[in-house]
């Protein structure tokens, strides 16, 4: 029964009056007989109004009639409100019997405010999206008859010692359905909403006269930066935050937050609106900058290979002192691709906490277009993470810019929900709607969810809502498809008029001010404007601070990584002795048993081991090492295990972090089961780490493609665009084993037709040694540059895919090119066949039956950098032989069109008698066929054919 109450009445109240009421249920002659009538009459009530609730009819049609209170109202009715009695109890025998009923009906009335109030504010300003209200808003609804609203009742948990009823319903109006939509009641964590709860009841609206003018100088900037912009470069694309003004003052604040809570850096992740002005007005790139690449077209730095990008995709970076603090600013360069710079933004905080040790150190804000954050999978996936202990960074802050529009879509095409922030209940988040011409409301707003952010380590969500004066940009027609809203915008006036007015109105500046502020601003623009003459662009921010040490250029030749053997030696023994009281599994005992004997033998290191190797060994040297994806602790093929379990406690130990005091130095971590986020993310945790190596695995490669964005907007072209350079390492299963179509193809083709000028390294490893050096070739080369890396799946527990210790030892590189040995010592070879991959070794198998046949293989463990001198000397003394290219995946898949040109160069230059030949599965639509037997007759033929046995 306490469930009928809690529908009704918040805690305390509820539980007193369920206990009265389960006693009169017991025995309606054992509470008061007054009291009884009461609920009796409530029963009667509350079915009548579920009956009510039953008919649709208040839905959409319904539009509440509201007394919009002014503020005056709320201030008297605050500062009226006495405090509630200590225990928060009601004395039984007081309560008589009108009083009480009326108490619970208006308790009733405002827990409906406290739910459904956000519905009844007017937040369009252009005032087109009727304010439907809800039906339990109404004191009908709840049975309040005109007579009661002249009622004494006491409300102690409201805060009301005792009120007229009439006085508490416009409270309730005045504190949710009025200027500020809380929208809250989804938070399922009780210390949560009632924060929230206390926080919104407890304060009102009330800036000081100095922040009333920086409010409103916020806007002149937003405002006045917009329409120079508009004169000086008409129908020039800008995508202008007109409309949604109120941004400019809404971020302010957060940064002077920010500032106050000593945040060392802030990261915003924003699309193109208003994005040049938050680039001028809020990290302070100066406007002469942007007015000069208005005029004379953005600065390309060919000469560091930079392609350059359009000026509303660039990042920027900035020092602003606030608040006697340097904040660092950091605003994310993006693509076109709307809310994919989410996870990478995010990333790049998660970097900055771990390097400083503390969430405290840097913050997330994430800036959104309405039509996008419902519609883009990766904002679910970015607020799916959000809790998660490998990716939550304390809470990211989000504001929607809700211009109720989205190009030329309506909200009706383009989301399924009320509100456009509405994905967001679903993660116990608040979630604050704001009207742009209201800016007070919107920082007043603004300020609430800054401070439960910092209290909760929570994200927020601020709904702007606003509109877009122009086009979708400026040279857009937008009355071609939105003529009524266009109507209304013409002739409606801009955040600084209606804000100036206000003030004006209100006494706290005068008209003059108002345009000492528009004249100040409008000089200073037109002083920046006179600069861009002579504006010499500042040199670009490029390899500096942390990534100082690092160099433009890749090494010419491969950095030593293999390590002293003792020290391998020495970091094994830690690796595989497990603390005596860990109660392992018999399975993995054994495993770990068998490679310890691997490194005291030195002899045919597995790639488990390998790997491990390589991970503790840059651990050992003080790098941090971050690896995520879905199941990477054991490792999808059970290969891995760097987190165990004990069977007994479920107690988990990872045995490299027994190589560092510092055990955040290794993080591997089970990521939640999405792609998409998790690259973005990686790859802004790796734009931050010059010096950490931060790895994510596929669970088969294929799956990489539901993070495509990443690889072809980021990885691939990242440096190229913004000069941002960056070492995250991709791992992705790869190689044809009979598991059907899905399961066979990383689809390396992909990866390679995103390479140019060494822009990432593409490797197959088909030696654990090998996979070891590549990985610390990652932090011991003099740059920074992605690595895809095809990892395999039976070549795990392959026995000839081993690696004795010594190739792991002093001296020795990664090998782009391993040849055959008959290549530098035999003659007469007449069949070369290059290949990469798994497939090596069942043409080797192959061939070790057939020693009689001159033939070589040559394994090209790197695609690019395409290792042309390795594959020249390999090739050169053997002009006379047949040299083929071999490979599993189909004809339009896997390597042959990437790497046919560069071999048919090396054939040509060389002289070979003949041309290169094609061995392999023919053009297919599907990567592989999906039964195991027909698979296997394929592979036997295609290596049958390549050895021509
Ligand atoms: C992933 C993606 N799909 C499509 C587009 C093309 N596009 C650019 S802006 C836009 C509308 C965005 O609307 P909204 O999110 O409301 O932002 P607004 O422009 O209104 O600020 C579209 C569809 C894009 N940039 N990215
Ligand atoms: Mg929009």
């Amino acid at each position: 029964m306490s469930q009928k109450f809690s529908s009704l009445f918040s805690s305390a109240d509820v539980h007193y009056l369920s206990a009265l009421y389960e006693k009169y249920k017991q025995d309606p002659r054992s509470v008061e007989p007054s009291l009884a009538a009461e609920f009796k009459k409530l029963d009667e009530g509350s079915a009548g109004a579920e009956a009510a609730q039953d008919k649709p009819s208040w839905i959409p049609a319904f539009r509440l009639e509201l007394t919009n209170p002014l503020e005056e109202d709320l201030r008297e009715i605050k500062d009226k409100k006495g405090h509630a009695s200590k225990d928060g109890k009601t004395n039984e025998s007081s309560v008589g019997k009108a009083v009480l009923a009326a108490a619970l009906k208006v308790a009733a009335l405002v827990e409906a405010y406290r739910r459904f109030g956000h519905m009844a504010v007017p937040l369009d300003p252009l005032h087109l999206k009727p304010v439907i209200g809800h039906v339990e808003l109404t004191p009908e609804f709840h049975g309040i008859t005109p007579d009661e609203m002249n009622l004494e009742v006491e409300l102690p948990l409201f805060g009301f010692k005792t009120a007229l009823v009439k006085d508490v319903i416009r409270w309730a109006e005045a504190t949710y359905a009025s200027r500020i939509g809380f929208d809250f009641s989804h938070i399922t964590d009780l210390t949560r909403r009632q924060w929230l709860q206390h926080r919104v009841e407890s304060t009102y609206i009330d800036f000081s006269k100095q922040d009333q003018i920086e409010i409103l100088k916020g806007l002149t900037k937003a405002d006045l930066f917009e329409r120079f912009l508009a004169v000086k470069f008409p129908g020039a694309k800008r995508f202008g935050l007109e409309g949604g003004d109120s941004l400019i003052p809404l971020l302010e604040f957060v940064l002077q937050y920010g500032a106050h809570q000593k945040l060392s850096e802030v990261v915003i992740g924003m699309a193109h609106r208003g994005r040049l002005s938050v680039l001028t007005n809020v990290m302070d790139k100066p406007y002469a900058a942007v007015l000069s690449e208005f005029k004379y077209g953005i600065p390309i730095h060919r000469e560091l290979g930079s392609a350059g990008d359009v000026k509303y995709h660039m990042g920027a970076s900035t020092d602003r002192i606030m608040a006697d603090h340097t904040l660092h600013l950091t605003l994310m360069p993006n693509p076109s691709h709307l809310e994919a710079v989410n996870p990478v933004a995010m990333g790049k905080v998660r970097a900055r906490q771990d390097e400083f040790k503390t969430q405290d150190a840097a913050m997330c804000v994430l800036i959104h277009g309405d039509a996008a954050f419902p519609g883009q999978g990766v904002v679910a996936e970015c607020l799916a993470m959000s809790e998660l202990k490998g990716f939550s960074i304390g809470g990211t802050y989000h504001i929607i810019i809700n211009n109720q529009v989205g190009f030329t879509t309506n909200p009706d095409c383009s989301r399924s929900t009320y509100y456009s922030s509405d994905l967001a209940k679903g993660f116990d988040m608040p979630i604050f709607h704001v009207n742009g011409d209201d800016p007070e409301a919107v920082v007043f707003a603004g300020q609430i969810a800054a401070e439960y952010r910092a209290k909760f380590s929570s994200d927020v969500i601020i709904d702007l809502v606003c509109y877009r004066r122009h086009g979708h940009n400026e040279g857009d027609e937008p009355v071609f498809t939105q003529p009524k809203m266009y109507g209304i915008i013409s002739n409606h006036p801009t955040p600084r008029i209606i804000y100036a007015d206000k003030l004006v109105q209100s006494g706290v500046i005068t008209q003059a001010m108002v345009e000492e502020f528009k004249t100040q601003f409008e000089q200073q623009m037109q002083k920046a404007f006179d600069e861009t003459e002579s504006y010499k662009s500042v040199k670009p921010d490029w390899l500096e601070g942390r990534w100082s040490h690092i160099k433009t250029d890749d090494d010419k030749s491969q950095p030593v990584t293999g390590l002293d053997l003792k020290k391998l030696q020495s970091i094994g023994e830690k690796l595989f002795t497990v603390p005596s009281h860990f109660n392992l599994n018999p399975k993995i005992a054994r495993q770990i048993e068998q490679k310890k004997q691997m490194l005291i033998t030195g002899k045919e290191l597995d790639w488990g081991t390998g790997e491990a190797l390589a991970f503790a060994s840059l651990v050992a040297e003080g790098r941090k090492v971050r690896l995520t994806g879905q199941d990477s602790q054991r490792g999808t093929f059970s290969h891995r295990h760097a987190v165990l379990t004990d069977q007994v406690t479920e107690e988990t130990y990872t045995p490299i972090h027994s190589l560092t005091a510092e055990k955040e130095l290794f993080e591997v971590t089970n990521s939640l089961l999405s792609e998409a986020s998790v690259v973005g993310y990686e790859y802004g945790y790796a734009y931050n780490s010059p010096d950490a190596l931060v790895l994510w695995e596929g669970q088969f490669g294929d799956f990489a493609n539901g993070a495509q964005v990443y690889m072809d907007q980021f990885i691939s072209a990242g440096e190229s665009k913004w000069l941002r350079k960056n070492g995250i390492v991709l791992l992705l299963p790869h190689g044809y084993e009979g598991q059907g179509p899905e399961h066979s193809s990383a689809r390396l083709e992909r990866y390679l037709q995103l390479c140019a000028g060494g822009n990432m390294r593409v490797v197959n490893c088909t030696t654990p040694a090998n996979f070891f050096h590549a990985l610390r070739r990652q932090l011991h080369s003099q740059t920074r540059k992605p690595l895809v890396v095809m990892t395999p799946k039976s070549l795990l527990r392959h026995k000839q895919a081993v690696s004795d210790l010594a190739e792991f030892g002093s001296g020795k590189t990664f090998r782009p090119v391993i040849a055959d040995a008959n290549l530098s010592s035999g003659q007469g070879i007449e069949r070369i066949v290059i290949t990469s991959g798994k497939v090596y070794y069942d043409l080797k198998t192959m061939l070790d039956g057939h020693l009689d046949k001159k033939i070589a293989l040559i394994r090209l463990e790197q695609y690019h950098p395409f290792p042309e001198a390795d594959i020249v000397a390999a090739l050169k003394s053997h002009t006379g032989a047949q040299v083929i290219w071999c490979q599993e995946e189909p004809q339009n898949m896997g390597a042959w069109t990437f790497v046919r040109p560069y071999l048919e160069k090396v054939l040509e230059a060389l002289k070979f008698k003949h041309a290169l030949q094609y061995v392999g599965r023919p053009a297919e639509a599907s990567p592989a066929v999906g039964s195991d037997k027909v698979h296997a007759v394929e592979q036997q033929r295609l290596v049958e054919e390549a050895l021509n046995i």
